[in-house]
């Protein structure tokens, strides 16, 4: 097989080069990182200590009280300048988030895509921050709402995103006026150290070109766990948005709370799609295999239970099991494969132990092996679909594999219950033609994720909408629509412009 000769690290060292990542950052250091495409040693980097990581927030802080200053279309220029770095550099950067965690080449480019897009959207907000006029009960008073920076935000992304979720963050504190101080996943340190070396170069054009900007208005904090709990607990850092586990937002969400900061958490999916009778299944066979297979089931987004009508249950499973025993599995970096490795053996394991669940849960699996390959550390598995007699243990839990658990319904309303009986609120999707079927799953009495979709499946989403969900999910949203005002604190502010004291509500009080 091919994979074994690959020599990623004089590629990923060529990548860095070009990106503009200096080599004395990823040489040497105690952190080693590896490829899960080959499984090898592709970079060694220094971990920032607990003294500089609160040196950092302190710089961050002070160049917060810079940035606030510079009008907001200014700093969405920034942006548009970092935009264009992005743009220029798209190939080289999406080739390392192949690189460093085995996504597929198209999957790699969409996620620099994804970023280019926040930063358009971005650019475009940065003159949109609006606040409301609102009507006073006071004459000669006039009411309105204003929209500030908050601080410094900081932002803990996880191995799956490894860039797209620094920029739906990054972009948007940025023209909200704040500073950002990032702790990338230890398993994704390169990809973040060339999104720096790209922040870098537009911030030095944006200078060179006469705008105004302070010094460490972006930092990267290379290190693991006790870095991560200094942003979470530092009182300079009014919001963090995290990305990882529900483990991870259950230790993170009330040390936030305990200091009344924010958090913006995104944390586990269970995602789901249902198959009604009267389904496009040629259409849905599609949207299943991408969102429950692409990225090798490690997308937040990812499908990972599947409720199909009984009358069409046998039409649609047995094409899925055939797609499943035949796509191509491989090296990600090649083109026509379709799913790549898993990030590490820690993660093959788990999904080894869930599908032993579902066995003794009465579920009967199809694929699910090691694809052999010659190498000992890199571990490609066959995507495993599960037929599950109902949902029950390892179906309500979120194991970041590609496992599909497929079940059989017979009624709608039974199912939907179903669909929201688990503890995570991500991502959901209805296959459908049926009216009433669709406006049910996405009303009220619906779906009960922060994202329900009609036809397609529930990975996959563009930068426009808010992204986030409810439950042990985690409740945050990121990204398009409103969520900038996560990033920004609102002022009420009531102006007297006449010459008398009326008071709310009647009130009199005569000195
Ligand atoms: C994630 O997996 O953490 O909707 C984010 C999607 C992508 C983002 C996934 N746009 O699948």
């Amino acid at each position: 097989m091919t994979i074994a000769v690959l020599d990623l690290a004089t590629e990923t060292a060529k990548l860095l080069a070009e990106l503009g990542v200096d080599a004395g950052r990823y040489h040497g250091g105690t952190l080693s990182v590896t490829s899960p495409v080959t499984g090898k040693e592709i970079g060694r980097l220094r971990e920032a200590s607990v003294s500089e990581t609160k040196a950092a927030i302190e710089a961050a802080h002070q160049a917060f009280l810079e940035w606030r200053a510079v009008p907001a279309p200014k700093r969405g220029e920034l942006v548009r300048l970092l935009g264009e770095e992005l743009r220029a550099s798209k190939a080289a950067l999406g080739r390392l988030v192949s690189i460093e965690v085995g996504k597929i080449t198209s999957e790699g480019l969409g996620e620099v895509q994804e970023m280019i897009d926040i930063c358009d959207f971005a650019v475009g907000l940065s003159r949109q921050l609006y606040g409301l006029t609102i009507a006073t009960e006071r004459s000669e008073h006039r009411m309105m709402e204003s929209w500030h920076p908050l601080g410094v935000v900081g932002i803990i992304s996880a191995f799956n995103f490894p860039v797209a979720v620094w920029s739906w963050n990054a972009a948007l504190a940025m023209v909200c006026g704040n500073s950002t101080v990032w702790k990338p996943s230890e398993k994704t340190p390169l990809t973040a150290l060339a999104v720096q070396a790209l922040f870098e170069k537009a911030l030095k054009r944006f200078v060179a070109e006469g705008g105004t900007a302070p010094a460490n208005l972006s930092t990267l904090i290379i290190g693991g766990r006790d870095v991560g709990e200094v942003l979470v607990d530092h009182p300079k850092i009014p919001l963090v948005s995290a990305t990882g586990s529900t483990a991870m937002g259950r230790a993170v969400g009330p040390r936030l709370s305990q200091r009344f900061a924010r958090g913006i958490l995104e944390l586990g999916g269970n995602n789901a799609a249902i198959v009604c009778p009267s389904a496009d299944l040629d259409l849905t066979l599609r949207g299943v295999a991408f969102s429950a297979m692409g990225t090798a089931g490690q997308r937040c987004t990812t499908l990972r239970r599947l409720f199909v009508h009984e009358s069409v249950y046998d039409q649609l499973v047995p094409r899925l099991q055939k797609a499943y025993g035949s796509v191509t599995i491989g090296n990600p970096l090649e083109s026509g494969t379709l799913v790549g490795p898993l990030i590490d053996g820690q993660a093959f394991e788990k999904m080894q132990a869930a599908l032993g669940e579902a066995k003794s849960a009465g579920g009967t699996v199809t694929g699910g092996e090691r694809v052999g390959n010659g190498l000992t550390d890199a571990f490609y598995v066959r995507p495993a679909l599960v037929e599950m007699p109902d949902q029950t243990g390892p179906v309500e839990h979120e194991t970041f594999a590609p496992i599909l658990y497929v079940m059989k319904y017979s009624d709608f309303d039974a199912v939907l219950a179903l669909h929201n009986a688990v503890p995570q609120g991500l991502s959901s999707s209805i296959f459908t033609n049926d009216m009433r079927e669709a406006e049910t799953f996405v009303s009220a009495r619906g779906s009960d994720c922060g994202i329900a979709n009609v036809n397609l499946g529930p990975s996959g989403a563009e930068i426009g909408g808010a992204f986030g969900g409810e439950k042990e999910t985690g409740g945050g949203r990121e990204s398009g629509s409103d969520a900038w005002k996560a990033y920004m604190r609102r002022a009420t502010n009531t102006i007297n412009y006449g010459r008398t004291l009326p008071l709310a509500q009647g009130v009199k009080f005569d000195v």
